[in-house]
């Protein structure tokens, strides 16, 4: 029996179709990072094979020129975007600097080309994040003013999330036709969920109300469960599906936090929010509010499901 399911590029078309100053700028630019993670993701299945880990410069059995996988994913993705003719600036977590590509360039992409990558030579899940701004000439705006966010998930299967303002879409990759189709419908993050995700290790190192939280909230009658895995893609997924309470907070070591708030805090934010959940960083602000002061700043970042966020404020 035949269904037909919507392809990713399908829906970013129809998406374009429902609005009236879409010049098809925006698909173009999406089927690029489409195209860029679909070869990312076959280099990522095969990273233990073709010895691509720790070596640069090598030739490997298929006499590929070998070099770290999130190198190789950083460089593929600038050139996609480059060849897509829809960038002005474009900004790799992996580079000191932004690249100007075309002053004139409709939109301006950050990416984190392969988050977690210390993860890869273990087979833990590790991904690809992205935060996509109209180029206005200025390289740093708040995090409120994207125009679409999403991550790849390299995991038992890879999975394309995205926004673009209408409700947060999953999209499923069938490595059999090499389509993403559209498996997740306006994805909702859950209420309430008892799942607490943080590196319990800097428990000593954590604000006075941070501590008293986490010491609260395995009194409770249904303990909160700890769920973790240390790739933010994949800590991040999972509490957008399930829901729960994904937290890198400030530490004595880090009093900003670790994560990024141009190439991870606030594409992740962004999403979170479009899906129903909250996202807080210091002082129960919204990281998308923050003026950004640099490229490379970070921030403390409390996100998931609604309910979660409002409880862990109350121990501010
Ligand atoms: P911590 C991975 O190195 C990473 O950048 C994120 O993917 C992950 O969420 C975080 O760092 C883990 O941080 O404090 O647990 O080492």
């Amino acid at each position: 029996m035949y269904r037909h399911i919507t392809t990713l590029t399908e829906f970013v078309v129809a998406q374009e179709k429902k609005n009236p100053h879409a010049t098809g700028s925006f698909t173009l630019l999406l089927t690029h990072i489409e195209n860029a993670v679909k070869i990312i993701a076959s280099h990522v299945k095969r990273s233990g094979l073709v010895d691509i880990l720790g070596k640069t410069g090598a030739t490997n059995a298929y006499d590929e020129e070998v070099m770290k996988l999130d190198d190789f994913s950083d460089k593929l993705l600038f050139d996609m975007l480059k060849d897509s003719g829809q960038v002005g600036y474009v900004a790799s977590e992996e580079k000191e600097e932004p690249v100007c590509v075309d002053k004139k360039g409709k939109y301006n992409v950050f990416f984190d080309p392969l988050d977690g990558s210390s993860n890869i030579d273990v087979n833990i899940n590790i991904g690809t994040i992205f935060s996509i701004y109209q180029n206005k000439g200025d390289v740093l705006q708040e995090g409120r003013k994207q125009v679409a966010a999403g991550y790849v998930l390299y995991g038992s299967s890879v999975m394309f999330v995205y926004s673009s303002g209408q409700g947060v879409h999953g999209f499923t990759l069938d490595p059999t036709i090499g389509s993403f189709l559209h498996s997740h419908e306006n994805i909702r993050v859950p209420e309430t969920k008892n799942y607490y995700s943080i590196n319990d290790g800097n428990v000593e190192l954590f604000e006075d109300s941070m501590q008293r939280y986490l010491t609260s909230i395995k009194k409770e009658e249904k303990p909160y469960q700890s769920r973790y895995v240390g790739s933010m893609v994949a800590d991040v997924h999972r509490t957008l599906l399930k829901g729960g309470i994904f937290m890198n907070p400030a530490n004595k070591k880090r009093p900003t936090g670790k994560l990024r708030l141009m190439y991870e805090v606030n594409p992740m934010s962004y999403l979170i929010e479009q899906a129903g959940g909250s996202a807080v960083s210091s002082q129960g602000k919204s990281p998308l509010d923050i003026e950004p002061q640099n490229l490379t700043q970070r921030v403390p970042i409390v996100l998931g499901s609604k309910k979660e966020i409002e409880k862990y404020l109350t121990f501010l």
